[in-house]
């Protein structure tokens, strides 16, 4: 594990902030980093295993079960944000639009965001909200790294990692490299640490 991975990741995460539509935000006090994607693609699953706890960020078998903009802050170097899932087929075209509104206003009033994290089923692939959402991402400029989650439920998670891969190929936003992951089998955990910890406030001067 490199050494900056450790001394963020050493420190105490803890929930700054919780925002309903409508809400203020908390002041922004180190780099941000948004988890966005489909609803129960395992955004807060994600979460907590970063940052090794299990009781953080609320999960549920039931999708649609964020609804808030929750702020996880890990010392006084990266913000961890879960985004309110997208997608959920019940809630239909205008719970999309109204994510789209919500994570918009989202981005524009955060200077601090460093990336998005766009999380796509390892085992169902990507969806056209995916790819909606990405359009969104696209035309706010927000660099992207897509992560694919669950991959424990795909025997063939290379596969799907090559064939998002070519579908995301043409937005400029996306980095090249499609990180797989899964919370069950601690897969890709650390390699994604690394990845956020060069994110991290301070981390660019330190170079
Ligand atoms: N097999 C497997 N299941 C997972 C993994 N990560 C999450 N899950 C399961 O997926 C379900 C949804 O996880 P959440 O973390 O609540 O998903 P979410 O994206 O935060 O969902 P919303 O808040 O509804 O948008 C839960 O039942 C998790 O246990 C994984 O790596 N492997
Ligand atoms: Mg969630």
């Amino acid at each position: 594990m490199a050494a900056r991975t450790r001394s963020v990741f050493a420190q105490e995460c803890r929930v700054d902030a919780v925002v309903r539509p409508g809400g203020a935000w908390p002041p922004e006090r180190t780099a941000e980093v948004a988890f966005a994607g489909r609803s129960n693609v395992g955004k807060s699953s994600l979460i907590n295993a970063l940052v090794g706890r299990d009781d953080l960020a609320r999960t549920s078998r039931t999708p649609g079960t964020t609804r808030t903009i929750a702020f996880y802050r890990i010392g006084h170097d990266l913000t961890l944000v879960d985004l309110p899932g997208y997608g959920f087929a019940a809630a239909g075209r205008a719970a999309m639009v109204s994510w789209q509104g919500l994570v918009a206003g989202y981005f524009e009033s955060r200077r601090a965001l460093r990336r998005v994290c766009l999380l796509v089923d390892g085992y169902v692939g990507l969806k056209s909200t995916d790819l909606t959402a990405l359009e969104s991402l696209a035309a706010l400029a927000v660099e992207t790294r897509i992560v694919l989650t669950k991959v424990d439920r795909n025997k063939d998670p290379a596969a799907m990692q090559r064939s998002v891969q070519a579908a995301t190929a043409g937005f400029a936003n996306v980095l090249p490299a499609i990180l797989m992951t899964s919370v069950r089998r601690d897969v890709g955990l650390a390699e994604l640490r690394d990845d956020l910890a060069s994110l991290a406030t301070g981390a660019r001067d330190a170079l």
